[in-house]
């Protein structure tokens, strides 16, 4: 029988698509059985999760995770972000926010500076103020000490969350102190917890070639073990959309989730997208867009079984797809943030603030209930209806 092309093309696409399909139900199958039984994901789970396309099948399995997690409760918090300098030896080539100190735009802060911002934004309720900054090459470790005593001695009600792991590895440097004598004495100066930021990606070989000069990712889940240790919980992060592979995420997670089954420190995941405006990838890479930043939500909550909270930074991703993932996995929004100066070197489009009623309202449209917690995912208000 003489086929025309089309016919031909419909034949060779219903065969090849039909066997994917069936490798592909095969492997969410396999996947869902996993999970109803309690078994961990394993790498090549996670891996194969990169391969599914079919984000509804993907989201049913997240959010029935989520939904066993936290019921229909999604959590905002209300805080903000000071970035007390962008000066930074470290000079990451996915950063567009840092700056060499004698460039014209490097900014510090003084203590004043700072503690005058986080007191202006008394007013609209935060409970927290989140602090991450470049390494700077000549501010001593006694000036971080000296913000966050003053932040606590002026707002002591006022969670602070401050320093990532790479930060304090580097204060470790500067004052020649150990990682946990840096950690004591921040810890009672005022120091609440820590953010997740700095892990990057862990695999050495990519982080040699987008961060060279950062603490390693050994480094990074050290520092973080040490704090968790000594009572400090932090977060964690994946910057993704740069030179990583699916295989080198996977690792990522991994490796968080095996440092919380011994420490349980960790509260909260957030994937972070990169965004190449003004770094030295701008003209290769482009953001991550929508489906792919809901499958990094997803992936990460299957991934991560012994991780209570999966956040997204709507900052990063967009209000949009921030409230979609609420369908998807994530059950925590970050925040009313104020003011964000990382992402928006970067080229991000989205506001830097968000009120905490039109945080509510997000949430609501999604129907679940919002919650608005303190910084340790203590219950401030449950929003019933
Ligand atoms: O570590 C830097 C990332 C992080 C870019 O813990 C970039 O609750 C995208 O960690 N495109 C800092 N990302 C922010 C961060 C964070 C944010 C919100 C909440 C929490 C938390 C932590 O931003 C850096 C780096 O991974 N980053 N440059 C960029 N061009």
């Amino acid at each position: 029988m003489k086929h025309t092309y089309h016919q031909n093309l419909k034949c060779k696409i219903q065969v090849s698509t039909s066997y994917g399909d069936f490798q592909l139900n095969n492997n969410i199958q396999l996947i869902n059985n996993k999970i109803l039984s309690g078994e961990r994901l394993s790498k090549e789970d996670g891996i194969n999760l990169f391969k599914i396309n079919d984000i509804y099948a993907l989201g049913n399995l997240a959010n029935n995770v989520k939904k066993k997690k936290t019921g229909d409760y999604v959590f905002f918090n209300v805080n903000l972000h000071i970035n007390l300098t962008n000066v930074c030896v470290s000079r990451c080539k996915f950063c567009a926010f840092s700056r060499d100190k004698n460039d014209k735009d490097a900014y510090s802060m003084t203590a004043d500076e700072a503690v005058r911002r986080a007191i202006d934004s008394l007013p609209l309720g935060i409970t927290e103020v989140h602090i991450v900054s470049g390494l700077h090459p000549d501010l001593p470790f006694e000036y971080y000490v000296d913000i966050i005593s003053r932040l606590k001695e002026k707002m002591p009600k006022i969670h602070i969350q401050a320093f990532t792991a790479v930060e304090i590895d580097y204060f470790s440097q500067i004052s020649g102190r150990s990682i946990k004598d840096v950690l004591i004495i921040l810890k009672n100066a005022g120091l609440g917890s820590m953010p997740g930021g700095g892990a990057e990606i862990f695999n050495s070989k990519v982080r040699e070639k987008v961060c060279p000069k950062k603490a390693s990712g050994e480094k990074w889940l050290e520092v973080m073990e040490t704090a968790h240790t000594l009572g400090l919980r932090s977060n964690a992060t994946l910057l993704y959309g740069h030179l990583e592979s699916d295989e080198e995420i996977i690792d990522h997670l991994i490796s968080l989730r095996n440092l919380q089954d011994k420490t349980d420190g960790f509260q909260a995941f957030i994937p972070l997208p990169f965004h190449p405006k003004n770094t030295e990838f701008e003209n290769t890479h482009k953001r991550p867009g929508a489906f792919e930043n809901l499958k990094m939500y997803m992936i990460a909550r299957l991934m991560l079984d012994n991780f209570d909270h999966i956040k997204s930074f709507w900052i990063m991703v967009g209000l949009d797809i921030a409230q979609l993932s609420l369908n998807f996995g994530v059950d925590d929004l970050d925040g009313t943030v104020v003011e964000e100066k990382i992402t928006h070197s970067a080229g991000a489009e989205t506001e830097q603030y968000i009120s905490k009623q039109e945080l509510i309202s997000l949430i609501r449209e999604t129907g679940h209930t919002p919650v608005e917690r303190d910084t340790l995912y203590n219950v401030i208000k449950i929003y019933k209806e």
